[in-house]
């Protein structure tokens, strides 16, 4: 008889969660799953080690002769077999980071201009130009006239050249126009001036196919420019026509944690990235027959919650409470409190399939992109999106009725003030008659604020949860930098209180001088992780206004993802650094320190002109990092020395407002 051979289940690791997360709910939540044996990403985090050779970028299957394997102790040991050196390898991979990050945002911004052209053509009826101001605005900043011309035959000018952002062949793309001229001129003479994201991206699957482009500056050179392709062409189109189609975000007070879900009502979250979803999901929660269904069965009403970006698109434009950002979608369900969880593109988990089925939870999927095995799939058409909508309600209300999962809600509810989009910091600083970025250089060269800081990006099982986020941003702002803040990253502060205007007695004394008289958070939430391209402009704002530099590499500002974990987040990374800013990853960078290939990213750039990469995982450590850059151009403009602090009497403000 053949020895029979004992299978030894394989031990997992005792977590405690609280080592892992610094949200109570998130913790409370994945307490009560594994009671009840449901396992999340963080189980599978602890219990499986990240691919050290895939960590450091540090492999090649790019072709079948491989895959290969190099050293990251030894870099240049040894080569692959068609002797691609560890930065091809290295530079190669990174680019397809890049091309797909890129490709999600564009992909994305491409689909909201598609919803505008048919608006525009009357094709669709659900949705409508809402702010026609913002359109003009638009348009105005590529060349379009808009004096004296209806608002339809602009919009209809408006979408012709800004398909051009994604299908030219040659040329610059539109947005190129709303770039600082000495920034634009680097950019140009670097060759990296985007044409379409299509054809950029396509170049970039090109050259890092096997056997093409083998030299990492000249893959770099198309990494930046396929960047730039997203920042300033797919991500800003996608923000600018969702501002157009629903509304440009204004402060609104909202509410976050899991906290904002009912148990005795019908609870549906809406999870992913693109707005036109969730607009038309606020209309069927709205609509006075499902509410009545809803009644019906027992429900005191719908309530409707967000969670990562999607959630973050509606609640600065609506105050749609948000239920909490990436790593806590599959913990929420959890709750047994929510009977559907809708999705459509982009950081969606497939575990989140798994734990529906532990809670009875239905999981739907509207998006063709996004089929999940396991999952129910209801398909958003634009031209009837209410079909879909509509279906979803029934779909919950009958989860509703039929609950079989005990309902636990974690009791905490934080509150933020969110939606200080690129237009409302102009107004806020400069005043409703004198919107200007003025009264913001001016403190910034007088010393009050010392710069400003973009902390975004998502959260990652491989560190604690909101953890880096909230203690980098308190590190800033006690230090008198502004932050702004997109994506994941405002829930964390939001959860921590900073996003509120009181919040500003945690800053350094200049900065909550300048918050405590705007009545301004010292932390701005400004949307998803497309409206990245929110802060892009801003730079571009302090640019024009003048006195701090000619570009965008001038101004004392830094950025930072410090618990990134997509492709897109590497893809934002690269056009903020080609756009001149100092960006700072935390959690790992997937390439090998001390290569040519990392010099060339974190040195060589920024000497080029661009702004360059920086790496930390300690929220102090990176800081630093931050900090010292901004003191390095605040030394280079010659504003190193703060001017005396003066309290500024009304002759002083007039003097102010008359130099606007
Ligand atoms: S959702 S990309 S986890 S910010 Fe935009 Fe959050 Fe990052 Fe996804």
């Amino acid at each position: 008889m053949a020895d029979e051979k004992k299978i030894i289940p394989k031990k997992e690791k005792e977590i405690n969660y609280r080592d892992l997360t610094t949200c109570d709910a998130t913790i409370q939540m994945l307490e009560r799953a594994k009671k009840d044996g449901m396992e999340t990403a963080w189980d599978r985090a602890v219990n499986m080690k990240a691919c050290p050779i895939g960590k450091d970028s540090a492999c090649c299957k790019h072709c079948f002769m491989g895959p290969c394997r190099l050293n990251a102790k030894d870099p240049y040991a040894k080569v692959g077999i068609c002797g691609a050196t560890i930065d091809t390898i290295m530079a190669r991979n990174f680019s397809r980071m890049v091309a797909a990050g890129g490709a999600a945002h564009t992909d994305h911004g491409m689909g909201m201009l598609d919803l505008f052209r048919e608006v525009v053509n009357g094709n669709i009826t659900d949705y409508k130009i809402k702010d026609p101001v913002k359109l003009e605005e638009v348009a105005k900043s590529i060349g379009i006239e808009t004096e004296g011309r209806k608002l339809e035959d602009v919009a209809k000018d408006l979408y012709q050249e800004l398909e051009s952002t994604y299908t030219a062949v040659e040329g610059e793309i539109p947005f190129a126009k709303r770039v600082p001229p000495k920034t634009l001129e680097t950019w140009r003479k670097q060759g990296i001036v985007p044409r379409g994201a299509m054809r950029e991206i396509m170049e970039i699957m090109h050259r890092s196919h096997m056997g093409v482009d083998q030299d990492y500056v000249n893959i770099t050179k198309q990494c930046s420019r396929t960047a730039l392709a997203d920042g300033w062409g797919g991500s800003m189109v996608a923000t600018e026509i969702s501002d157009i189609l629903f509304g440009t975000p204004s402060p609104i007070a909202i509410e976050v944690n899991m906290g904002v879900l009912k148990e005795d009502q019908v609870n549906i979250i809406v999870h992913g990235h693109e707005p036109n979803l969730f607009e038309s999901m606020i209309e069927s929660v709205n609509d006075s027959t499902l509410i009545e269904e809803a009644k019906k069965a027992g429900a005191k009403g719908i309530n409707l919650a967000g969670m990562c970006c999607s959630g973050a698109e509606v609640l600065v434009r609506h105050g749609i409470p948000h239920a909490g950002n990436f790593m806590s979608t599959e913990a929420v369900i959890a709750t047994g409190a929510v009977d559907v969880m809708a999705v459509d593109v982009q950081c969606i988990k497939q575990g989140l399939v798994k734990a529906a089925e532990c809670y009875k939870t239905v999981m739907v999927t509207t998006n063709p992109r996004c089929h999940i095995e396991g999952a129910t799939h209801v398909e958003f058409h634009e031209h009837t999106p209410r079909e879909c909508t509509d279906n979803i309600v029934i779909k919950a209300i009958s989860r509703f009725k039929n609950r079989t999962a005990a309902v636990e809600i974690p009791q905490i509810r934080n509150i933020g003030v969110h939606g200080f989009s690129h237009e409302y910091i102009k107004y806020m600083l400069g005043g409703t008659f004198r919107a200007s970025y003025r009264p913001l250089n001016d403190n910034i060269i007088n010393g009050r604020i010392r710069g400003v800081a973009g902390v975004v990006g998502c959260v990652n099982p491989r560190v604690k949860q909101d953890y880096v986020h909230v203690e980098l941003v308190k590190e800033l702002i006690k230090n008198d930098v502004l932050v702004v803040q997109t994506g994941c990253s405002q829930i964390a502060l939001a959860k921590a209180g900073l996003t509120t205007p009181e919040a500003a007695v945690m800053a350094g004394p200049g900065l909550r001088e300048v918050c405590e008289t705007v009545g301004m958070p010292p932390v701005l939430g400004i949307g998803s992780c497309v409206d990245n391209s929110r802060i892009l402009i801003a730079c571009s704002e302090m640019v024009r206004e003048g006195g701090l530099g000619e570009s965008i590499a001038d101004l004392p500002v830094a950025g930072c993802a410090p618990e990134y974990m997509s492709e897109k987040a590497i893809c934002i990374g690269q056009y903020f650094v080609a756009s001149g800013v100092f960006t700072v990853f935390g959690v790992t960078f997937p390439i090998v320190e001390g290569t040519k290939f990392h010099k060339h990213l974190f040195e060589e750039l920024g000497q080029m002109g661009m702004g360059k990469w920086g790496f930390a995982v300690e929220p102090h450590d990176i800081a630093k990092l931050m900090i010292d850059h901004i003191d390095e151009r605040r030394k280079a403009l010659g504003i190193d020395k703060a001017r005396e602090r003066v309290l500024m009497d009304m002759a002083d403000r007039q003097k102010l407002e008359a130099s606007a």
